[in-house]
This record gives C-alpha cells, sequence and structure tokens, in this order.
C-alpha cells in the first residue's frame, strides 16, 4: 500500500495570523504533496519496502537499495518531517509544556526561555534549508539540533519531539527574508500537548 498524506489536524486557516492561509495551502497542498508523490514513486521499485513504516525507514536507509536511497532520503524524509511539523501545531496554541517534558527541558536548559531562545537561534543559522529540531536520545535526553535539506533525526538515532520548518517555502509569503520573526512568532501555534505526547511515547 503506497504512503498517504495525512489530514490536517486544523483547517487551512486556523494557523492565521503566524503562518497565513496561503502558506499552509501551499506548503501542505504542494509541498508535502510532493514529496509524497516522489516517495511512493521511488518505493514503487522496491514495493516490499511499503510494507516498512516510515520511522523504520528513515532510521536505516542503509537497508534501502541504492538505486532509491537518495530519493527515500529527500522525500521519505520530506513526508515524516512534515507530519511531524504539522502534528506540532494548532489553534490557541502557545504557553509552556507541563509535566516531564517540562521538567527534562528546565534539567538541559535552566528554565524555559533559555530553551526558547536556544531553539530560536537553532532555526536561524540553519544555513540555507533545513528544521531546527527539540529530538530525544533514546533514555529521554533531549538534544537541540538542526538539519539539512530534508534529513531527519532518525537518521542520528534520535526521536523528533518538536520541529519547526526554515525552508523558505515555510515562511517567504508572510514573513520574506525576516526568519527570526517567524522563529518568534512560531511559539503561539505550537500545541504542546501533542509535543508532550510526542515525548511520553519514547519514555
Ligand atoms: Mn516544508
Amino acid at each position: 500500500m503506497p504512503f498517504e498524506l495525512p489530514a490536517l489536524p486544523f483547517a487551512h486557516d486556523a494557523l492565521e495570523p503566524v503562518i497565513d492561509t496561503a502558506t499552509v495551502e501551499i506548503h501542505y497542498g504542494k509541498h508535502h504533496a510532493t514529496y509524497l508523490k516522489n516517495l511512493n514513486a521511488a518505493i514503487e521499485k522496491h514495493p516490499e519496502f511499503f510494507e516498512w513504516p516510515l520511522k523504520k525507514i528513515l532510521a536505516s536507509l542503509d537497508l534501502i537499495p541504492e538505486d532509491i536511497r537518495t530519493a527515500v532520503r529527500n522525500n521519505g524524509g520530506g513526508v515524516y518531517n512534515h507530519n511531524v511539523y504539522w502534528f506540532s501545531l494548532g489553534p490557541g496554541g502557545g504557553g509552556e509544556p507541563t509535566g516531564k517534558l517540562m521538567d527534562e527541558l528546565v534539567k538541559k536548559f535552566g528554565d524555559f526561555s533559555t530553551f526558547k531562545a536556544e531553539f530560536e537561534k537553532a532555526g536561524l543559522t540553519r544555513f540555507g534549508s533545513g528544521y531546527a529540531w527539540l529530538s530525544a536520545k533514546p533514555g529521554g535526553e533531549l538534544v537541540l539540533h538542526s538539519t539539512a535539506n530534508q534529513d531527519s533525526p532518525l537518521q542520528e538515532g534520535l526521536e523528533p519531539i518538536l520541529v519547526v520548518d526554515v525552508w523558505e517555502h515555510a515562511y517567504y509569503l508572510k514573513y520574506q527574508n525576516r526568519r527570526a520573526d517567524y522563529l518568534s512568532s512560531f511559539w503561539d501555534i505550537i500545541n504542546w500537548k501533542e509535543v508532550e505526547k510526542r515525548y511520553s511515547a519514547i519514555k
């Protein structure tokens, strides 16, 4: 069975004014959908990998046949990373996480505002296209990092917890060259309940 595009958990205009409707429509309906189409086209050549969960594929790219490995890395990453992105967001988001995730953030960064500043810096200093991530090691220790292009934390043995897409397509219509403004507004649309769930699932 081909991989599928998950329905967005909110309306296209639900992230206004942080992310405008046109950006959501193009980002989800064109960029994300195209990664999905290209991933399925690549896997068609070795359809046995349709049986694998996408996470397993991305965590073990060296097991993917060489003739499709780059296409799977780029397009599979493109599908998965955008899944994490959209499902971390929602209207009426913002505030701060609670529970175990907050405890670990404080342990790692000292306080929440230091984490925010470090996360924004990771997004701002990712040269070119990519993502800033809060990920977790297998034992639950948090790691702040960024990846280039459509690479994912799964390739480094890390579990993604929160992501911000810093490809220009994620923000250019509204923010143009002002990536820093996109990053500082991003906090208002984070659905911490979903992010906390993702973290609890690995512990
Ligand atoms: Mn994107």
